[in-house]
């Protein structure tokens, strides 16, 4: 390796050190308000620097990777911006920890805090670059036929289900995934020992295809051979490699640890004779390369030149805090469409899902539809066999029809599901991962929530994960019982960053899907089975530009005395509920069916309250903190003088949905749940 190389890394590493070290010192003055430092990782990530490509491959790193990104060419200014919190922070505007990289133009992905949870996003990555490799006309992506993905943790994070998720498929999809474990024995006061029972490169051993490499993370020398060799693997299309790197960790978790606490000082003692930095300088000196006071002036050059960072830092402004809430999502503006025409060949809901998916895929070649049992069947076998396409049928054909890189199964882990969709979002793709259940999203919730839901705003707006993530949702099966047929749109509608639709209609199933994938956010689209196949829920398929955004109620029934608000399946309900109040001659029940509830429709509420005074909020999920409770708060607040009688609700008893069809009908509310409710309001 040419020396020159050697002595550049000496000093990157020193600038790293000195960052930490300044930081460290600006938090003891309450100018900086935390720190996670990058100590003793500098000589592996420095390596692997050296062989990887900014802007070229891409990269996931986590909090310790500060000589990573320094190597990339990321500026120590750049680096204290974020610790200050300065709205010049290009990685996150202010609104993120110190540590948590970003960086578009050197594919440098905004990170969380949550351990581990970036290993399925590269991995999404990484096959997202496949795809569009082979595919370079496709608007908005870009990749490199050679490039590699690169994502790193610490030996605790090996532990999250989700690191193993990926590496699962890394390796079934020969992914060229570089996993660099840095191994500095402790997950804040955790011993690697109490983490699992081997260290990590033999834990991994059993699985296919993966290149394994163990290397001293502290030795420079052999850090740089070891990257050379993984690179060259990667690059070679020879599948995914683990980098398994021993390195130690100097200063405490951060700076909210103390680790002498739980650390024996003759273990850190011990330590710190093998501090990467210190290796690196004797090792210099020794082969004559510099002297050890040239050493010396490197390492006090670089000290100066973060305290020349740190001053513009500090002199940079903070945020604007009437910013807070910009880059939450950006949905794009669109007319609200007149009713479509009534030439569309009448279809079901589940059939008007499945045209539009192929209406969208065959007009958008970004689009990537996957998930359990969404294919209709293993390649070999396509030609023999009518095709699944879904528990419910709503994929049927995509697979035979667009081919199985555009419609494929994943392996039974939703969690992977989302995390590659979000990966493949953050190319450029659309991707469109399907849960096949809504009662078996909570494993995938952390993707959701904490990935999916957050990039664009904790990037300041510079990355963003469009992604259609359909699910089933609901009950009324009659023998659905607890994991079939749960609710729970509420929970997705409470988080920041997530577009919920649940149409109760054909028509608006296609319109609203249809807007979903023009979206730029993360969009869950809640499709209840018990409407796929009504004959109520049917409709003329609407032409291809019949396109409704969300946010749009529609007034399903007018009525001057009392509004219903409501969604999915408890629409038709309300509708006959208000027949049966307008027969006996209770009323004339107004019936809006929100179509979306993320973002949703206040003004139409509002109009409609304004004009009968009453309010009832109907929906299928338990009623405590159900999004009926948003709805009749906002209401009370905002209608509070329209109001003619207390907003009231409607919705399944505050318990799980039962098997037995007694138990079940008497758990979710049925018509005449909604008709009662309503005829008292009348009276009131
Ligand atoms: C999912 C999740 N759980 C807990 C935490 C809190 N936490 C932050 S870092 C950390 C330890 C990580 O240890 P390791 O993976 O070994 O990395 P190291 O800090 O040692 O480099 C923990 C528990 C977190 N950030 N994310
Ligand atoms: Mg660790």
């Amino acid at each position: 390796m040419p020396l020159e190389h050697a002595v550049a890394d000496y000093r990157t590493a020193c600038t790293s050190r000195a960052i930490d070290d300044r930081e460290i010192a600006l938090q003891k003055q309450s100018r900086v308000f935390f720190q996670i430092s990058g100590a003793g990782h500098e000589a592996i990530l420095l390596a692997l620097a050296r062989h990887l490509r900014a802007g070229h491959d891409w990269f996931y790193p986590y909090y310790r990777d500060l000589a990573l990104v320094l190597g990339l060419g990321v500026s120590p200014t750049e680096v204290l911006l974020q610790a200050v919190g300065s709205s010049e922070d290009p990685a996150s505007g202010g609104r993120q920890m110190p540590a948590h990289w970003g960086d578009v133009d050197r594919h440098i992905v905004t990170q969380s805090s949550s351990v581990s949870s970036q290993c399925l996003s590269a991995v999404g990555s990484a096959e997202a670059a496949r795809y569009i490799a082979e595919r370079p006309h496709l608007p908005g992506c870009e990749a490199q036929g050679d490039e590699i993905t690169y994502v790193s943790l610490g030996e605790g994070g090996t532990s999250e289900g989700e690191f193993w998720e990926s590496l699962n498929s890394a390796c079934t999809l020969r992914l060229p995934v570089l996993f660099l474990v840095a191994d500095n024995g402790y997950a804040i006061s955790v011993p690697q020992a109490d983490q699992a029972s081997a260290p990590i490169s033999e834990l991994v051993a059993g699985f296919r295809g993966l290149r394994t490499f163990e290397v001293d993370g502290c030795d420079y020398f052999e850090s740089h051979t070891t990257a050379a060799d993984a690179v060259a693997h990667l690059r070679a299309g020879r599948g995914p490699v683990l980098v398994h790197a021993k390195v130690t960790r100097p200063y405490s978790h951060s700076s909210a640890d103390t680790q002498s606490k739980y650390r024996p000082a003759d273990e850190l003692a011990h330590e710190a004779s093998r501090d990467p930095i210190g290796l690196l300088r004797d090792a210099l000196v020794d082969a004559g390369v510099l002297t050890a006071e040239e050493a010396e002036q490197i390492r006090i050059d670089a000290t100066a030149e973060v305290a020349k960072a740190a001053k513009e830092a500090l002199a940079a402004p903070v945020p604007d805090p009437t910013t807070a809430t910009r880059h939450v999502w950006a949905l794009p503006e669109r007319p609200v469409p007149d009713e479509p025409g009534p030439d569309g060949e009448v279809v079901s809901y589940g059939e008007a899902i499945r045209l539009t998916l192929l209406e969208l895929m065959e007009a958008d070649e970004r689009i990537r539809v996957f998930g359990e049992d969404v294919a209709d069947a293993a390649d070999p076998h396509l030609a023999d066999v009518e095709g699944k396409g879904g528990v419910f049928g709503t994929t049927f054909g995509l697979q035979r029809r667009f081919g199985t890189a555009r419609c494929y199964n994943t392996p039974l882990a939703e969690a992977n599901i989302i995390g590659r969709a979000v990966g493949q979002g953050l190319r450029g793709l659309r991707p469109s991962p399907e849960i096949q259940f809504f009662d078996y999203i909570w494993p995938a919730m952390h993707q959701i929530k904490t990935e999916a839901a957050t990039i664009r705003w904790r990037s300041n707006g510079h990355f963003t994960c469009p992604t259609v993530i359909r699910a089933p949702i609901g009950g009324y099966l009659t023998g659905g019982a607890i994991w079939h047929s749960q609710s729970g749109e509420s929970i997705f509608a409470h988080v920041p960053g997530v577009a919920v639709a649940m149409p109760s209609r054909a028509r608006d199933a296609a319109g609203l899907l249809r807007y979903a994938f023009q979206c730029e956010d993360p969009v869950l689209f809640l499709e209840h089975k018990h409407l796929l196949r009504q004959p109520y829920a049917r409709d003329p398929f609407p032409p291809a530009d019949w396109v409704l955004p969300f946010g749009h109620g529609d007034i399903r029934r007018p009525g001057a005395d009392l509004t219903v608000v409501t969604w999915g399946a408890t629409v038709h309900k309300s509708l006959l509920a208000a027949q049966q109040l307008a027969d006996e001659g209770a009323g004339e029940v107004e019936v809006i069916d929100l179509r979306t509830l993320a973002p949703w429709d206040h003004d139409l509420v509002a109009d409609s309250v304004t004009r009968t005074g009453r309010v009832l909020v109907v929906h299928e999920d338990s009623v405590t903190c159900g999004f009926g409770a948003e709805v009749a708060a906002w209401v009370a607040s905002e209608c509070f003088t329209h109001l003619d009688a207390p907003v009231r609700r409607v919705g399944a008893l505050d318990t799980h949905v039962a098997y037995a069809p007694v138990l079940e009908r008497a758990i979710l509310p049925q018509t005449e749940d909604v008709a009662a409710a309503a005829r008292d309001l009348l009276r009131f």
